[in-house]
Order: structure tokens, then sequence, then C-alpha cells
């Protein structure tokens, strides 16, 4: 986290040194290809990556995690009907918050549920309660246990909202406050929470102890950050690639 933390700050110390930043952080060695500035930019690097893993008979699932915008791109749909065709180890999750920054979804999109495009590329569409944590659990569990029995692609449609806007600083004015207190009311972490004490996998002061190495976890992350040096101006052009 602290490396990740110090990335998203742009410093020396981050992940990409600091050049990648939120839009582009990655670190192959954990697996992680790339977040991508271009909208719906990973879905086609995942589908490459789903196609290295077959070649290679490696047991790997790629994974895309994409916004409800993102779908209305061109290479989902490309990325979609390849993975179908090939039948390649590769779940797309894609986010629906129902808002592409502030344009509401009903705008530019006729269909009600992103899963229903499965359809048309051959592949099965899930709709799950993105904020249900044991639904999106058991659905990306049944997609990856498809994907590596060589069954193919799956796409999940999580149903979910952000409590923030798009980016910070961006003026709140495009949704009803309703609608976002009614969100926030639907939270996943407290019922998760309760879920996992009634089943007694964790007593309510584990629980308490847990929330409080997270914060402590996070607070370290930011302090790691904050303290790390910038990169140095001469080696602006060093680790980049075009
Ligand atoms: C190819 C491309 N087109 C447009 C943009 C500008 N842009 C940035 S985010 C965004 C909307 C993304 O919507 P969604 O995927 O739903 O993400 P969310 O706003 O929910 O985070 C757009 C159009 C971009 N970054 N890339
Ligand atoms: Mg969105």
């Amino acid at each position: 986290m602290k490396y990740m933390m110090a990335e998203l700050y742009g410093k020396a110390t981050g992940y990409n040194k600091g050049k990648g930043g939120s839009q582009h952080i990655a670190w192959p060695g954990l697996g992680i290809l790339g977040a991508n500035g271009i909208v719906s930019g990973g879905i086609p690097i995942a589908t490459g990556a789903a196609m290295s893993a077959k070649l290679r008979k490696s047991g790997q699932v790629a994974v895309a995690f994409f916004g409800d915008g993102a779908s209305n791109e061109g290479a989902f749909h490309e990325s979609l009907n390849i993975a179908a065709t090939f039948c390649l180890p590769v779940v797309y999750v894609c986010e629906n918050n129902l808002y592409g920054v502030g344009t509401r979804q009903t705008c530019v999109r006729k269909i009600a549920d992103i899963a229903d495009r499965a359809s048309g590329y051959g592949m099965p569409g899930v709709v799950v309660d993105g904020n249900n944590v044991l639904a999106v659990y058991k659905a990306a569990y049944e997609a990856v246990q498809r994907a590596r029995s060589g069954e193919g692609p799956t796409l999940i449609e999580c149903k979910t909202y952000r409590w923030r806007t798009h980016f910070e600083g961006e003026p709140d004015t495009y949704r009803p406050r309703e609608e976002v207190e009614a969100w926030m009311r639907r939270e996943p972490i407290a019922p998760y929470r309760q879920y996992l004490i009634e089943q007694g996998v964790l007593s309510a002061s584990e629980a308490e102890a847990l929330e409080q190495r997270v914060v402590a976890q996070v607070d370290e992350a930011v302090a790691f950050a904050r303290s790390s040096p910038f990169p140095a101006p001469e080696s602006a052009l060093e680790d980049l690639w075009a």
C-alpha cells in the first residue's frame, strides 16, 4: 500500500517511480498490468493477457475492471467478441455506478443491463449487487472457475455507486442528493462485518482491531508517500515507452 500511495502522490518511491500516477499505476510482479487513462484501455490488454495465458497453458485468468462508460467504447465490444470466439480465460467486471463522469447512463445507453450485451458475443452475462460482498465473491468465483476450466470468458455487471464525484474537485451538481444518500445507506462493509460476526468468523472486538489495523496501514502509507521525494528532474525521460 505504501508504494501504491507513493505512486498516487507522484513520488520516486512509488511502484512506477511516480511516473504512472493514478492513471497508469502498474506492477507486473503482482500481475497488475496497469490502470489506464484511456477509458476501456485495460479491456483489450486483459484480453491479450488471457490469450497469452491460454497459449502458455499457464492456468492464469485475466480480470479487467472498468466502468459503465467504458462499456460503450468500441474496445469493449471488440474484446468481448474475440475473447468469446477464442474461448479466452478472462473475466470482465463492469462497475456500473450509473454515471460516466457526470453523464447519467440512461442518456447514453438504451438497455438497462450492460450484462445483456454478453449474449451478443456468446458468453454469460451476470448482473450482481455490487454492494454485496458475498454476491460479488460468488459471481467472481464462478467466472474464474469457468475461465480456468477452459469454458471461456464471463461478463459480470456489478450494480453500484460512487459516493464522491468522478474526480476530486468536480462539483457534485449532477446527482440528486436523495440518490447519493440512498446509496450511502447501502454501503457494503457494515453488513458484511455484521454477517461475519453472526457467523462466528469474527468477534466484534476482532472486527474492531482489524479496522484499526487497516486505518493504521493507510495512515502509514500516506505518511510514507508525503515524506518521499519527487523523481529527480534529470530522470524525466527514464523508464518511459511510447
Ligand atoms: C477513450 C477516452 N474517451 C474519453 C475519456 C474522458 N473520460 C474520462 S473518464 C470518462 C467516463 C468514464 O465513465 P465510467 O467508465 O462510467 O467511469 P466513472 O465516471 O464511473 O468513474 C471519460 C469520458 C477518456 N479518458 N478516454
Ligand atoms: Mg461509471
